[in-house]
């Protein structure tokens, strides 16, 4: 892989601010100033990024109810993200969307979505939007395992496939559907493997692993680019936290989640890797944590002072006209 050192160092800057984002979220949230439920990406962030750092604003990704790192990956402004989870008029969709609607069509993101495997279907007419126009593009959905469960998922998978559409299902299997395990739900317990039986390349990545996800999509991405056709990526990845802000996840043991922040977390891999491999100075890595920390700090502060919406224009950027 001939990433240059420049990009690697964007990857662990965009992985490192949905990081901050997202634990900066965890704690201020118990001070109730975030209206809406919750659903932190954190531990999941090489997924996000290592996709959409190879796509642009031609392509469309639709994200899911965790939709935070997704949104922020594929560009998403960061203060405009912070202001929308506070509800504030100058937030990406001016306070209506808040966490779990985040979206910016003008960078090709088609919102996160609180309906469980929505965004295959989406994301597949944005796929089909690009194939018959023409422009080149190449159309993402990002969703969960317990959205492999879904049938409008398959549906959307087998139509992508007779159509030869430009279009990657990229399912994060984080081993939990809400609160039930992947392999309590999944009869096969290979989402790859069922999915292949469509009639597409399937694979299974290891999602905590930055360059293995850049690889496979990349392959993924050539293919739709070149036209021909779908594929499916099943990324085996790991929360941190609780299926929302608030759970106190009575299924999961104590070794269990000290164990994924100390041997699976993505970006304390991806800084070892280039560190070993000379592609980057501790020094280099901790000046980007700490800008992490400063522009996230800045956002946060920003949105407290923010103005909420007029109520009386509580209707406004709420509904559009066909
Ligand atoms: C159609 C639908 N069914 C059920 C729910 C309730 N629900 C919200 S998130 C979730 C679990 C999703 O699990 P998964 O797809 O693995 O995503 P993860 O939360 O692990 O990121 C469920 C069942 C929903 N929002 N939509
Ligand atoms: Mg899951």
């Amino acid at each position: 892989m001939a990433l240059k050192k420049e990009e690697l160092l964007e990857a662990y800057r965009r992985m490192r601010t949905i990081r901050e984002f997202e634990e900066n979220i965890h704690r201020e949230n118990t001070t109730g100033e975030i209206p809406g439920f919750l659903h932190l990406y954190c531990g999941q962030e090489a997924n996000a990024v290592a996709v959409c750092m190879q796509l642009d604003d031609t392509d469309y990704i639709a994200s899911n109810h965790r939709g935070h790192g997704h949104c922020l990956a594929k560009g998403a402004d960061v203060k405009g993200m912070m202001l929308e989870l506070y509800g504030k008029e100058d937030g990406l969709c001016h306070g209506r969307g808040g966490s779990m609607h985040i979206a910016d069509v003008s960078r090709g993101i088609l919102g996160a979505n609180g309906i469980v495997g929505a965004g295959a279907p989406l994301a597949t007419g944005a796929a089909l939007t690009a194939k018959t126009l023409g422009t080149g593009g190449v159309a993402v959905s990002f969703q969960g395992d317990g959205a492999s469960n879904e049938g409008y998922v398959f549906e959307a998978i087998n139509m992508a496939v007779m159509w030869q559409l430009p279009m990657i299902f990229y399912f994060e299997n984080n081993g939990y559907g809400e609160f039930t395990g992947h392999d309590y739900v999944v009869g096969s317990k290979d989402i790859a493997g069922r999915a292949a039986a469509f009639g597409l390349p399937a694979v299974r990545v290891d999602g905590t692993d930055f360059f293995e996800v850049y690889e496979a999509f990349g392959e993924a991405l050539k293919r739709a680019r070149a036209g021909k056709g779908p594929s499916v990526i099943e990324a085996q990845a790991v929360r941190f936290y609780g299926h929302f802000e608030g759970d106190p996840q009575a299924y999961r043991s104590t070794e269990e989640l000290e164990s994924v922040r100390e041997h699976k977390d993505c970006l304390k891999i991806l800084r070892q890797k280039l560190i070993k491999g000379k592609k980057a100075t501790t020094a280099e890595l901790d000046t980007i944590d700490q800008e992490a920390v400063e522009l996230i700090n800045a956002c946060r502060e920003a949105a407290k002072a923010a103005a909420f919406p007029d109520p009386a224009t509580l209707m406004n950027n709420t509904y559009v006209s066909y």
